[in-house]
């Protein structure tokens, strides 16, 4: 059974038991419940109510099942989203109120694997609930939910809330004749594909040559692979190592922003664009830290005719033993062998690429109508000295693609454990608290929102000199990029998919931020955000800078054709 039709029965037996009220956050694991949702509300049998903060929705669904006396739903996608209704789930468990979770899932082959916003569900609200249950993907789901929405009316005990966790396997979307993938830039916390590796590293780059001439000298039983076509990935806290690494060897290094190893030499801008064009002709890849962020990077990491390893000094929390393809090295003197010096001409084709990439991005940009995500993206890395955050979705692959190799922030930071786009601004002001260092912060509007409160600040609490940057297209852009943008899905879920993934609003951010006390400036030109990103930070701030979500699709599919062109294809 595909996710649709396993969404579909969901919904049916939800009716079939009388659940006239369904609250949905966004996010793309659950899709194929927001598009069964929406069918069913079509056709009339229930009310679905969209809310940005899981949290917010869990109590909203908790006043519904109070105030009509039934139960009623909550829907989320995986996550630290399913952490965020804990309150509300603790609250129907001592009030006896009917309160159904069903939370999204990856199937059970990307658990333990590292996948992006992947965690054990199952379980996950202990006492609480009155059933747990956790419906593998591809399986029927009514006798599932038949027993969980029982026991929330109480069939064995006092009414109660209940958790139904579904696990829902690729495409996401419902089957349209016609309908093409996802735009290619790749997203993937709202989006659907396995992330990959990570590891810090206390290795210094005296070590690395060290352990580099007795490489030369005591080749690791593995072989000596100079002059293999190596790329080094950097993901996610990678640390210096990587870069050191990469540039000892001369390999290209593809660098997450929040690898902090974005830097040196061997940087490749743009690496997500032109791994289109060098991926095939990659036959070695060496893997630092964690990458979340692109589906040509875990594209690349998937295949099975290139020789992947993973650096893994340490036992890390996010992957499990032996649920990982790469081969797993722990120390430098073998990652060296393993990874070769770069062949002949190797890093250097890889570095033209880059810049040309790079010249064609800025061009690119200079002409384009709207100040967009990139602009400000580009803005961002180039003017900020000290602490930058980056917020999940766009912001972060925005950073990726624009950041260039000659200029690096103190330190990068982003909530890639889980991927949530909850607790950004709270996280960025223990940050800047943490050391006093002044701290930017990139978020999302729905980012921004959705920790709104992060904002408030007691009186005579320490202020921490923290900026806060966002991009504001009223709404999640980064659906826009995925399959929810498809032109065939557009066609006939159009105005779902606006309401359900796109979820707009119209809040308005400088009241909000005048109303914490917080001074806030509305940016509209790329001069106008330069400047202000040049002042220093001092206490808090907030600059909005408001962006268009509908251009957003067109504008990167020109960027990228505009990428290819100059490097050619
Ligand atoms: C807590 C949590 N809820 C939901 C999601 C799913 N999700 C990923 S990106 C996104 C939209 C973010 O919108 P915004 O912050 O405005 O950034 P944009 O997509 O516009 O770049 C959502 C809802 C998530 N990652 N974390």
């Amino acid at each position: 059974m595909d996710s649709i039709e396993s969404a579909r029965r969901v919904t049916a037996a939800l009716a079939a038991a009388g659940i006239t009220d369904v609250v949905l956050a966004p996010g793309s694991r659950s899709a194929p419940l927001a598009y069964a949702l929406a069918e069913a509300e079509e056709r009339g049998e229930l009310r679905i109510h969209v809310r940005i903060d899981e949290r917010v929705g869990a109590f909203t669904a908790l006043g519904l099942a109070l105030g009509a006396q039934r139960p009623a739903a909550v829907v989320t996608t995986s996550g630290t989203a399913v952490g965020e209704l804990l309150p509300a789930v603790m609250e129907a468990n001592h009030a006896a109120v009917p309160l159904v979770v069903l939370s999204a899932d990856r199937p059970e082959e990307l658990r333990g694997t590292g996948a992006n916003q992947t965690t054990r569900q199952p379980g996950l609200f202990g006492v609480h609930v009155r059933a747990a249950v956790d419906v593998p993907a591809g399986t029927d789901p009514a006798p599932y939910l038949a027993r969980a929405l029982a026991e929330a009316r109480g069939a064995s005990g006092p009414a109660g809330p209940v958790h139904v966790n579904l696990a829902f396997r690729d495409p996401l979307v419902p089957r349209i004749d016609g309908a093409a993938g996802s735009a290619g830039a790749a997203p993937n916390e709202a989006g659907t594909e396995p992330g990959s590796a990570t590891t810090t590293s206390t290795v210094t780059a005296a070590e690395i040559t060290t352990a580099s001439t007795r490489t030369t000298t005591t080749p690791a039983p593995s072989g000596d692979h100079n002059g293999a076509r190596t790329v080094v990935v950097a993901g996610h806290s990678a640390g210096e190592l990587a870069a050191v690494f990469a540039q000892h060897l001369g390999l290209p290094l593809l660098a997450e922003p929040s690898s902090n190893a974005r830097f040196g030499s061997s940087v490749i801008g743009a690496y997500r664009l032109l791994l289109e064009r060098f991926g095939p002709r990659i036959e070695r890849a060496v893997v630092f830290g964690r990458p979340t962020l692109s589906r040509p990077v875990a594209a690349l990491l998937a295949r099975t005719d290139v020789e992947r390893a993973l650096y893994l000094p340490e036992p890390q929390a996010w992957f499990e033993e032996g649920r990982r393809p790469e081969r797993l090295i722990s120390t430098i003197d073998e990652l060296l062998s393993f990874a070769g010096r770069g062949a002949d001409g190797w890093l250097s084709e890889w570095r033209k690429a880059g810049a040309r990439a790079e010249a064609a991005l800025q061009l690119h940009l200079a002409d384009e109508p709207v100040l967009s995500g990139l602009h400000v993206a580009d803005a961002v890395w180039e003017n900020t000295t000290d602490n930058l955050v980056l917020g999940s979705s766009n912001p972060i692959r925005d950073v990726d693609l624009m950041a260039t190799g000659d200029w690096h922030p103190l330190e990068v930071y982003a909530n890639r454990g889980l991927a949530g786009i909850d607790g950004s601004i709270s996280t960025a002001a223990g940050i800047a608290l943490a050391a006093g260092i002044p701290t930017r912060l990139l978020v999302g509007d729905l980012t921004f929102l959705h920790d709104a409160g992060g904002l408030l600040l007691g009186t005579g609490e320490e202020e921490p000199d923290l900026q806060v940057v966002v991009l504001n297209d009223s709404g999640g852009g980064i659906f826009g990029l995925l399959e929810h943008g498809n032109p065939a899905t557009l066609e006939r879920y159009g105005s779902a998919v606006e309401r359900l993934f796109g979820t707009p609003h119209s809040a308005n951010l400088a009241a909000l931020a005048e109303g914490y006390g917080v001074p806030h400036r509305l940016i509209s030109t790329v001069d106008e955000l330069d400047a202000a990103l040049e002042e220093p930070i001092s206490g808090r701030s907030v600059l909005e800078v408001r962006t268009d979500r509908a251009a957003l699709r067109a504008m990167h599919a020109r960027v990228k054709q505009a990428v290819l062109d100059a490097v050619g294809r």
